[in-house]
């Protein structure tokens, strides 16, 4: 069993920022990362396999529903608790991070926004314990970066909906007991249902062979004429906008989370070449490392203090879209680079299960690529600041 030696880097002293319950709630998930996640998640990325026992301690930190109000089994955390738990996590794993990503920001919060007492009632208290899992379904085979051009789609048919099509790339949804689902209606609107394990014609394929996010379960989510009860459509909101303000929750977080990849990588790296002697000198004391250590925090400091401000904005309600999306690429790109040039100092035992730092550079591979591309959320920056959109 390996023992987890992290030392969080704060340059800025960002800590003096932070209240005494977002210390407290960051504190905990950082214990709970050292001792349920740190010594088991590299064997669970090796066998590819997500860890299902972590489930309960996941829904104890909070991670289910941060800031999905009490009364509904959430925590009602506010956006920088929200924000801390989501680092926290990924600090350790970007997969463990994923799984608390979709059950919060992609599955509760459009119950919670978009549905009724009824289904807020029946789904948020059982997701919240992790009792029951969900999972996302907007991607499809031919449609990734441009998910208004979807063709899962489901017909009135009097007392229930017939729903038909596939999505490709869900996180979760080889466990998942439900999901909430983007379809088109006969009109070609967007809504959002709510689809159960056990629905006849519903399956989960798991997708295999992954180099990226091995601890998270993907596959697909297949609907063969589902007949979905008409109490399942989420009636709050429907269009394009529905499931893209859900991606803001979850881009939100995953801005948070990579800075916990980074700080991982990084501190590895920094204790490694501390230790590591070549040439009569630990290599820490080469010029060469110390700008490849000294470059790093730098763009730590400047993501902690990026997100630090969005979980203001967000608190005020005041984040938007193009916001978040500047976060989670600047962020996320960071964290890749961080993970690259760590490798780079820890030689030849950066390719091993050894240290962690292997495994978050190709988890990141894909957080670089979910929740909307790189370049896709430089067009949307370019969209924000210049009035032309150029996805089209
Ligand atoms: P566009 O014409 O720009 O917008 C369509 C309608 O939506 C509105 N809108 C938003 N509403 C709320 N929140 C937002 N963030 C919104 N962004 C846009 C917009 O105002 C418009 O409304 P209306 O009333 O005028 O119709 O749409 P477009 O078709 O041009 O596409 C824009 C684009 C490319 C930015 C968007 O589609 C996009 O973000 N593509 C990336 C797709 C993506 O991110 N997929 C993620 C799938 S989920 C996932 O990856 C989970 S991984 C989770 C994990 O494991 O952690
Ligand atoms: P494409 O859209 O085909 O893009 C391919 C390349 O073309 C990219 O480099 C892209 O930036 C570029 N490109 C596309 N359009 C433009 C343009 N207009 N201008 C310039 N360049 C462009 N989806 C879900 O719905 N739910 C999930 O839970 C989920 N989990 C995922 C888990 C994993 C491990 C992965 C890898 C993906 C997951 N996804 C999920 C899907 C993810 O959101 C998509 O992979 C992503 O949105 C990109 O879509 P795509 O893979 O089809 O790439």
């Amino acid at each position: 069993m390996k023992q987890d030696l992290f030392e969080s880097p704060d340059y800025y002293l960002l800590d003096d920022l932070l209240s005494e319950e977002h210390l407290l709630v960051r504190d905990a998930a950082r214990q709970w990362v050292k001792r349920d996640v740190s010594p088991i998640i590299e064997a669970y990325a090796q066998k590819a396999e997500f860890p299902k026992q972590i489930v309960s301690g996941l829904a104890e930190i909070g991670a289910f529903g941060p800031y999905i109000p009490e009364t509904y089994g959430g925590a009602g955390l506010d956006q920088i608790s929200y924000g801390l738990i989501m680092q926290e996590i990924e600090r350790g794993d970007s997969g463990v991070r994923s799984t608390a990503s979709v059950q919060s920001s992609l599955v509760m919060y459009p119950i919670y926004t978009y549905g009724n007492e009824e289904q807020r009632q029946k789904y948020l208290p059982k997701l919240a314990s992790g009792e029951w899992m969900g999972s996302f379904g907007l991607t499809e085979p031919d449609h990734g970066s441009n998910p208004g051009g979807m063709t899962t789609n489901f017909k009135d048919k009097g007392d229930h909906y017939l729903l038909n099509g596939a999505k490709l790339w869900i996180s979760n949804a080889p466990f998942c007991d439900v999901a909430v689902v983007w379809a088109k209606n006969e009109e070609g609107r967007i809504h959002g249902l709510i689809v159960e394990r056990g629905m006849e014609g519903f399956s989960t394929p798991e997708t295999h062979n992954k180099w990226s996010l091995r601890a998270s379960a993907t596959g697909e989510l297949l609907f063969d004429n589902v007949k979905v009860p008409k109490e399942n459509l989420l009636p709050k909101k429907n269009g394009l906008g529905a499931p893209l303000g859900c991606l803001d929750s979850a881009r939100y977080g995953i801005a948070w989370g990579a800075i916990g990849a980074a700080m991982d990588c990084y501190d590895t790296a920094l204790r490694y070449a501390q230790e590591r002697v070549q040439f009569g000198k630990p290599i820490a004391a080469f010029q060469l490392q110390q700008k490849k250590l000294a470059e790093m925090i730098t763009e730590i400091t400047k993501a902690q203090l990026l997100a630090f401000r969005l979980g203001q904005l967000k608190n005020e309600g005041k984040a938007s879209t193009a916001q978040i999306s500047m976060a989670k690429r600047n962020n996320v790109a960071m964290a890749l680079n961080i993970a690259r040039e760590s490798r780079q100092i820890l030689g030849g035992m950066g390719i091993t299960g050894e240290y962690s730092i292997m495994r978050h550079m190709m988890n990141l591979e894909s957080v670089v690529t979910y929740e909307g591309t790189h370049d896709i959320h430089l067009l949307i920056t370019g969209a924000d600041i210049t009035g032309h959109q150029a996805f089209k």
